[in-house]
């Protein structure tokens, strides 16, 4: 049985940041699976569709990296897809308040780890959230995103200069 870890994640959209803990997940367990939880009540910038598409662009040179989508609890994925661990960024005090009490919770739940990884100091400041602000006032957000994104986020908010 291949040791199997989940990376959940909103991914709207993948940033550099999503990408580094992906490929370090994927030197440590024999499958990666990256999850985009699908929240209802929350509309994004980007489709389910198109974040899976992006997140299958960017991963497409790491064999062991797959693709999926979900709506529901975390650990119910997990349990049905044979899922030992969850890995997850950690870039400051205020994500490991957050991450901390899933990982409890999630562990309480249904008994699965979670591998709480220091993010790459490179990518600190980057979040999906602050890409989005900053490209909807034609900022420049080419460092901080896979090309394919970069993209994708001009075509929606035209460049500025
Ligand atoms: N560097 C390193 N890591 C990063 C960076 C970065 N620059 N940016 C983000 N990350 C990490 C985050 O810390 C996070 O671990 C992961 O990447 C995903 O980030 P986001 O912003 O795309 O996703 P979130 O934080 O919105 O995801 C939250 C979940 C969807 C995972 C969570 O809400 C969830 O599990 N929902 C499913 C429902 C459920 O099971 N609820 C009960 C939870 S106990």
């Amino acid at each position: 049985e291949p040791r199997r870890v989940v990376c959940p994640g909103s991914y709207d959209p993948a940033t550099n940041g999503h990408l580094d803990i992906i490929e370090r997940a994927a030197k440590l367990f024999d499958e990666v699976i990256v999850a985009v939880l699908v929240n209802p009540n929350k509309k994004g910038l980007f489709s389910i569709e198109e974040r899976v598409d992006i997140l299958h662009e960017i991963t497409a040179e790491l064999p062991t990296v797959r693709v999926d989508s979900w709506q529901g609890l975390l650990v119910d994925y997990c349990r049905q897809h044979g899922v030992v661990a969850i890995a997850k960024g950690l870039r400051s005090v205020s994500d490991f308040d957050y991450e901390l009490q899933m990982a409890q919770m999630n562990r309480e739940l249904s008994g699965v780890e979670t591998l709480l990884m220091p993010n790459n100091p490179a990518y600190g400041f980057v979040s999906s959230s602050l890409v989005k602000e900053i490209a909807q006032y034609g900022g420049d957000v080419k460092n901080l995103v896979p090309d394919v994104v970069f993209q994708r986020l001009s075509a929606k908010f035209p460049q500025r200069g």
